[in-house]
Order: C-alpha cells, then sequence, then structure tokens
C-alpha cells in the first residue's frame, strides 16, 4: 500500500485528490493547520479514511514530524493562501505560506529522504496565475512568466524553487501549471462559486442580485476532479517534470453568468448582475488559455468534463443546497 502526505487537504484540490488516492488504495495522510481546525469536522465525516495530521507550512519542525509520521511515498503540496485578491491585502503572509512555504516543504522532504533523495516523490502546486500579462497564446511550459499578483509572484518562486531542488539534489519533484479548476466544492470567494451560489439564491427568492468586478475576464475553466488526476499521473512518471493542465479553451466570466442563469430559467440575467469597484483587481489577469499538449501526450491525461456541464453541475448543486437549508 502507497503512502501519500497531502497539504491543503482542506481545501478543494485536497478533497478531491483524497478521494482519488483513497480508491486507488492509498493510505492518506492530510496535514491540517491551526488548533481545532473547524475543517477537520468536515474531513472525518465526508473522508473519515484520511488520517489527520496536524501541521503548517510556516512550521518546518511540524513539517518534519509529518513526514515521520507518515513515511509517504508520495507528497503532494497543496497547501498555500490560494485567494489572489487577497494577496494584494496580505502579501507578506502570502509571500511566506504561498512561496517560502514550498522551500519548507521541499527541504523537509530533503532532509527526510536522507540519502536517497528521490525516495520521495514530491508535486508543487503551481498556477497559470504565474503567466499574468501573458507573454504568448496559448501558454504552455515554455511561456515566459509574468505575475500580476502578489500571489502569482509567491507561485513564481515556490515553481522554480521546486525546479531547482529537483536540479540541486535529484529530487523526484515535479511542478504542475494548472489552469482554474472548479467544483461544488470551490470556497465560494472565487468567482465561479461566487455566481453559482447567488444565481441558487436568486432562483430562490432569497437575494435579488450578485456584486462583481471584472465580468469580461477570461479564464481557461476546467473541472477540479479532472484535474486532480494529472496530479497523481505525474508522480508516477519515471522522472519528475513539469506539466501544464488546461483545457485549452478560454470563456469569460460574462459566458459563465450566461450559462448559470439559464439554467435556472433567468434570461434577462444581466439586471441582476452590479459591477463594483470594489471586486476590481490592481492589476488584473485579462486572459487565460492553455496549451496541455505535453500532459496529454505524456501523461495520457484528458479533461473529462466541459465548460457548460462545469457550469451546470455547480449551480445545480448550490440549488440543492440551497433548498435543503445548506447555505
Ligand atoms: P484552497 O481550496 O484555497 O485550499 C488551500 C489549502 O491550503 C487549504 O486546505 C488551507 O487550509 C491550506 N493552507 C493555507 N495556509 C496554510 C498553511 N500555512 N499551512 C498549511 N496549509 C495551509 O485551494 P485549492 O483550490 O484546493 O488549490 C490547491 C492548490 O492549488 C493551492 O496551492 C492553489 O494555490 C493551487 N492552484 C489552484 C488552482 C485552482 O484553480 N483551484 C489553480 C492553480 C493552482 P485551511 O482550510 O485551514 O485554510
Ligand atoms: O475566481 P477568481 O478569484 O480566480 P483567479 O483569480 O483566476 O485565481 C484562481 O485561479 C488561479 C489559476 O489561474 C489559481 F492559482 C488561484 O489559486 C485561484 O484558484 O477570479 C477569476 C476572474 C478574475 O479575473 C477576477 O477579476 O474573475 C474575475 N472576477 C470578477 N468579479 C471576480 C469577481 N473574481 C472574484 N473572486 N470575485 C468577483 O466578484
Amino acid at each position: 500500500m502507497k503512502r501519500a502526505l497531502v497539504t491543503g487537504v482542506t481545501g478543494q484540490d485536497g478533497y478531491y485528490l483524497s478521494k482519488l488516492l483513497l480508491s486507488k488504495g492509498y493510505e492518506v495522510y492530510g496535514l491540517v493547520r491551526g488548533q481545532n481546525n473547524p475543517k477537520i469536522e468536515f474531513l472525518h465525516e465526508h473522508l473519515p479514511e484520511v488520517k489527520i495530521l496536524t501541521g503548517d507550512l510556516l512550521d518546518v519542525s511540524s513539517l518534519m514530524r509529518a513526514l515521520a509520521a507518515s513515511k509517504p511515498d508520495e507528497v503532494y503540496n497543496l497547501g498555500a493562501i490560494s485567494f489572489v485578491a487577497y494577496s494584494w491585502e496580505n502579501a507578506f503572509l502570502t509571500s511566506d505560506v504561498t512561496g517560502k512555504g514550498v522551500l519548507n516543504i521541499l527541504e523537509a522532504v530533503r532532509l527526510y529522504a536522507g540519502d536517497k533523495p528521490d525516495s520521495v516523490r514530491f508535486y508543487q502546486a503551481s498556477s497559470s496565475e504565474m503567466f499574468g500579462k501573458v507573454q504568448h497564446v496559448p501558454q504552455s511550459e515554455s511561456t515566459l512568466l509574468w505575475p500580476r499578483s502578489p500571489y502569482g509572484v509567491a507561485k513564481v518562486f515556490g515553481h522554480y524553487i521546486t525546479i531547482n531542488y529537483r536540479e540541486s539534489y535529484g529530487m523526484h519533484a515535479s511542478s504542475g501549471i494548472l489552469f482554474n479548476h472548479e467544483s461544488p466544492m470551490r470556497g465560494p470567494e472565487f468567482v465561479t462559486r461566487k455566481i453559482s451560489l447567488a444565481v441558487a439564491k436568486i432562483a430562490a427568492g432569497q437575494q435579488d442580485r450578485i456584486s462583481l468586478g471584472n465580468i469580461e475576464a477570461k479564464r481557461d475553466w476546467g473541472f477540479a476532479g479532472d484535474y486532480v488526476d494529472a496530479m497523481w499521473r505525474m508522480l508516477q512518471q519515471d522522472e519528475a517534470d513539469d506539466y501544464v493542465v488546461s483545457t485549452n479553451e478560454t470563456h469569460s466570466v460574462r459566458e459563465y453568468l450566461e450559462i448559470a442563469f439559464n439554467r435556472v430559467g433567468i434570461t434577462d440575467w444581466e439586471k441582476h448582475v452590479y459591477q463594483d469597484p470594489q471586486f476590481f483587481r490592481p492589476a488584473e489577469v485579462d486572459l487565460l488559455i492553455g496549451d496541455a499538449s505535453k500532459a496529454q501526450a505524456k501523461l495520457g491525461w484528458k479533461r473529462e468534463v466541459d465548460f457548460p456541464s462545469l457550469v451546470t453541475m455547480m449551480v445545480d448543486a448550490d440549488v440543492e443546497r440551497v433548498a435543503n437549508n445548506l447555505v
């Protein structure tokens, strides 16, 4: 039985990745931060087989302890401050957790692995946000990085320090440059879930409008359940490497709104949408569209859920939650 340690296990990807690893027979250890984190209850209820270890990416000794306790074959580093808008207001914290936190766990893995540096396979959750002010369309592994937010800058550090540990110490450390991926488990601060939740409440007569920022921004949106499979595939390769994971399509927030409102029978949706300056960003990433041909060719990965199905899945899940008073 293989063992995996997952940081960020209480997040969206932590949920889908843990489910995938458990279905493959892994023993899964999840790192949870903080004292009495309320999300532990969710894990006990929905992923009872995951063994919880406490630790924080800011505390190397806690990472060393988690490695000693889990003795992992694979480490998936999903933990991060991941909300881009928040990263301007909390740039130091974001740099520490999302950037330096990667160095902390890489160093912990390196020390733990001792004279067999490639005995623990390592996955780093890099991001399409690193492309920022895009220098090439579509974006691939070789596109110049030009981050536009403190979060993006921190992710660039995490990305290059992962490559550096691979090249310096021979670690099996791979970096997945994942484009936006969503699901009914997405946090409500992200635009897709903010919209699906609001649409469900508007349809139920509980709310009249939604306030948003830049609805012309374009993203390459996929389904989180498909993307965690790419993470796992990366760590099954003989050689560690970096891969873009995307759908190779781009859609605007406006298109997402249209499909979401149409799903609940609202066609004159624009009257429910207000633009509020507080949701515009100091520097925007206007367009993301990935080229995942390397992941498709080398990992045999492909996405299963297309954009309209993703929007529908998210709206339907929130309609059900609203009907059952769960949100
Ligand atoms: P998420 O839902 O925001 O989850 C982030 C996780 O990081 C949570 O479990 C959070 O714990 C944990 N965390 C925060 N600070 C930590 C710390 N100091 N020490 C340890 N853990 C900490 O994010 P996600 O969507 O699942 O994304 C997973 C990873 O992929 C992140 O690194 C994200 O930046 C990256 N990524 C995401 C996307 C996407 O579209 N979803 C795309 C590219 C890359 P709490 O629950 O306790 O807050
Ligand atoms: O949903 P978002 O907040 O996601 P964003 O900024 O693209 O970041 C997500 O994807 C990254 C991968 O590229 C991850 F690395 C990162 O961790 C995170 O998961 O915003 C998407 C777009 C932006 O252009 C934003 O300006 O939607 C626009 N938007 C318009 N109104 C809004 C809103 N975003 C949010 N969150 N809230 C709004 O009201």
